[in-house]
């Protein structure tokens, strides 16, 4: 490894060994840039490494709420703005127990990369709060988001930072977070996507990271001459990324054989039709039910409590769209064994670092998250420009940037690593081309 890299990834693991999935996420890229660093050593002059693995501001405060027997309720929120040289803040916020600084910071360092492939002019944030909507009630979630709000607004803006869903945020937490905005700056500004049509949203961004993921695939497995006609697809997840993915792969042929959340996973022989997919959403959206109803619902699938697909059963294609490091070693083993070809990921991070090694060893396909999970984000930056403009645009136009800004992120991933001698090395190549136009950003904007 470039020793440049190698110096500030040592002093990252160990400055932030409590902080796995930050290390993680940082390891991955600093790791597989090595060839660009060799090659322009205007990085290491003007240390960009040192800071773009430092975010530039890093919120965190208390959401304090009251629940409905009356009784209070204290979260933690956090904003991570990582990034702005190419742009406003621009990422998700997450929802989930889980959530701390490690988490929201690799998520918000992921994103930096992501904006920057998506050719749109976003800068990298993330955030979120280790609020818990399951098991809420609507006026619950309500509650918690309008306090979220009250701290949030201050730091956000249009042209600040634009923060949108992820894990446990969707269209009912966009909602009830806008207009808490809107009452308190009494402004409509356009400072989150994922909103409702009516009220300022895009057509297709709820499907766009789906799509867009299997749009990714498809291009992917053109390189080989393949496509997803009559391909067995496993998916992980049941939330908004997975459904929409289980709709276009079936959409442009495949056979989706299997979903889950975080209780276990269904393996559907028959596919995932579009009446089942129908019910998923359902089931998910509005009832806000467990994937193992799926099962009783259709009872020639087979629900396995407490596990993931990988292992079950063969496909040729995988698209992890559920959550980090839900795919390890012994997955990818059982995916390369059963045949698999192409791994694409939906999810941000879903491959552990080991299982992606021995993915790419493998030589299979594989794109990272950054990559190919980037038409949702591409997806809000069109919602922006359709909000700066005051119109909207009809489902086919944006259906049709977001395809062709998935082949463009194919392509310059695909270009940059075989620029660097390793044309399938996706990782490099999504990693090299989100980087350089960040990296030379930050370089013409000063210190
Ligand atoms: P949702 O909340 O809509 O769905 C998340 C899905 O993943 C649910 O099925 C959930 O199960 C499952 N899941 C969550 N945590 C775990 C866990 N610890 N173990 C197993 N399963 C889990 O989120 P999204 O679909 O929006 O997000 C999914 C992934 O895609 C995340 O990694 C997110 O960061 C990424 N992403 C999302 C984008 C978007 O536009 N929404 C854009 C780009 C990436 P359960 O219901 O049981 O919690
Ligand atoms: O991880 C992601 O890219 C998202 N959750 C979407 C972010 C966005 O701003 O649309």
């Amino acid at each position: 490894m470039n020793q440049y890299a190698q110096n500030v990834l040592s002093d990252i693991q160990a400055r932030y060994n409590n902080e796995p999935e930050f290390v993680q996420s940082v390891t991955e890229v600093v790791g597989s840039i090595s060839k660009l660093l060799d090659a322009t050593p205007k990085y290491e002059k003007n240390k960009i490494l040192e800071r773009i693995v430092i975010p530039e501001r890093t919120i965190t405060f208390q959401v304090p709420w009251i629940d409905d027997k009356g009784e209070f309720q204290i979260n933690t929120g956090y904003r991570i703005q990582f990034n702005s040289a190419i742009g406003p803040y621009k990422g998700g916020l997450r929802f989930h127990p889980s959530v701390n600084l490690s988490i929201l910071k690799f998520l918000g360092f992921e994103q930096i990369f992501k904006n920057s492939l998506t050719t749109l002019p976003m800068g990298g944030g993330k955030g979120g709060a280790d609020f818990n909507p399951k098991g809420k009630s609507d006026r619950e979630v309500m509650a918690f988001c309008q306090s979220f709000m009250r701290e949030l607004y201050r730091h956000i803006g249009a042209s600040t930072d634009v923060p949108a869903g992820d894990i446990g945020v969707g269209a009912r937490e966009i909602g009830f977070l806008f207009g808490q905005y809107k009452k308190i700056v009494n402004s409509y500004d356009s400072v989150l996507t994922g909103k409702g049509l009516n009220w300022g949203g895009s057509l297709v961004r709820p499907e766009a990271t789906g799509y867009g993921c299997v749009y990714f695939a498809f291009e992917m497995l053109a390189t080989r001459n393949q496509d997803l006609e009559n391909k067995r697809i496993m998916v992980s997840g049941s939330g908004n990324v997975a459904q929409f993915a289980i709709v276009k792969a079936t959409h442009l042929g495949g056979k989706v054989i299997s979903c889950s959340d975080s209780n276990g996973c269904i393996i559907d022989e028959d596919g995932i039709d579009a009446e089942k997919q129908a019910f998923i959403r359902e089931l998910k959206n509005v009832k806000r039910g467990r994937i193992r109803e799926y099962a009783e619902r259709f009872p020639r699938a087979k629900y396995y409590e407490g596990k993931r697909p990988w292992q079950i059963t063969s496909c040729d294609v995988a698209l992890p769209c559920a959550t980090q490091n839900e795919l390890d070693l012994d997955d990818a083993k059982a995916l390369v064994a059963n045949g698999c070809i192409c791994v694409c990921e939906g999810a941000n991070m879903p491959t552990t670092l080991e299982a992606t090694q021995y993915i790419q060893s493998n030589k299979l396909l594989f794109s990272p998250g950054k990559a190919s999970n980037a038409g949702g984000v591409a997806t809000s930056g069109l919602e922006m420009s359709q909000n700066a403009m005051r119109l909207s645009w009809d489902a086919g136009e944006v259906d049709n940037r977001l395809h062709n800004i998935m082949i463009n992120i194919h392509n310059a991933a695909r270009n940059a690593a075989a620029e660097f001698g390793e044309p399938d090395n996706y990782v490099m190549g999504a990693n090299i081309a989100g980087f350089r136009k960040v990296a030379d950003a930050m370089i013409d904007l000063g210190i």
